[in-house]
């Protein structure tokens, strides 16, 4: 049975290369983000692989996530229902690097609201149908960050050990309704990340990456696709992928 994929994030980075990877295995998609134009031009280069739609929505604005899953069209939805699989929550960034006494309130905004909020509100929109179902696979991506906390970073590893913590919650609320919940926890990828980190200070954001092989988006799809692969009776839980220069959160050897 061909299986339906809703990513969040689908415009860059980690969820773009999810997008592919699930292209690749034949997964109808539901691709999301707030920027359209890169929506439409990622569903020019998939749409021959397999049947695409987007949803436009910020995933802090509750009413707009509604709305949007509610809007998809009649063969993407089942008994009034999205026709959701798999749901990879995968929407997020960072926002500054300071100590907490430093941080701007807009910055913990943005991260709490998204990284957190976001997550739940598409997870509202979506777990109904698959508990309906009685399947379903939902992979969260966390962080390194959600495991070690790091100076200067409290609230992003907050929202980030906030959504591990829904993991495990989903996994033990949901598994009795035929429904998977893996946490995906990356070290350091190289995306848009840090560029959206430092707003936009690319000099500084290539920084972050230099004097070591850092992790490719398609490093992490790759651990996405082992995971919704796994036979029937596996779940895979929860996996951490660092990049070998990596041995914790910020101890990094550089060459
Ligand atoms: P990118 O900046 O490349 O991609 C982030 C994606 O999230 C974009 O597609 C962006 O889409 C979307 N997004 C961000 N905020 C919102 C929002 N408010 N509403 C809707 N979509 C939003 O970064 P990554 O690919 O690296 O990040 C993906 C996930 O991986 C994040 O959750 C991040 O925290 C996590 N992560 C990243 C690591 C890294 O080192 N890069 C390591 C560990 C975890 P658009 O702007 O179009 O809305
Ligand atoms: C992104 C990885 O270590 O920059 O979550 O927080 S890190």
């Amino acid at each position: 049975m061909t299986r339906t994929a809703l990513i969040t994030g689908a415009t860059s980075g980690i969820g773009r290369a999810t997008a592919e990877a699930f292209a690749a295995l034949g997964y109808r998609l539901i691709l999301c983000g707030r920027r359209t134009d890169r929506l439409t031009e990622l569903t020019d280069q998939l749409a021959s692989q397999t049947p695409v739609t987007t949803l436009t929505f910020d995933v802090r604005d509750r009413q707009a996530v509604e709305n949007a899953i509610a809007s998809l069209p009649a063969d993407w939805q089942q008994d009034g229902f999205p026709l959701v699989d798999i749901l990879v929550n995968n929407a997020g960034n960072a926002h500054g690097l300071s100590a907490i006494q430093d941080g701007d309130v807009a910055d913990w905004d943005q991260m709490i609201d998204g990284n957190v909020q976001g997550l739940l509100y598409v997870s509202k929109a979506v777990i109904p149908g698959m508990v309906a179902r009685g399947r379903g696979h939902i992979v969260n991506i966390s962080s390194i960050a959600g495991k070690q906390t790091y100076a200067n970073g409290a609230v992003y590893c907050a929202s980030k050990a906030a959504v591990e913590a829904l993991s495990t919650g989903m996994r033990l609320d949901l598994t009795q309704h035929g429904i998977k919940v893996t946490n995906i926890a990356p070290g350091a990828v190289e995306t848009e990340f840090s560029v959206v980190r430092f707003k936009g200070d690319a000099e500084r954001a290539a920084k972050v990456y230099e004097g070591f092989d850092p992790l490719t988006a398609n490093d992490i799809a790759d651990t996405i696709v082992y995971a919704v692969t796994a036979p029937a009776h596996v779940t895979i839980a929860d996996l951490t992928i660092l990049a070998s220069a990596q041995a914790a959160a910020t101890t990094l050897y550089r060459k």
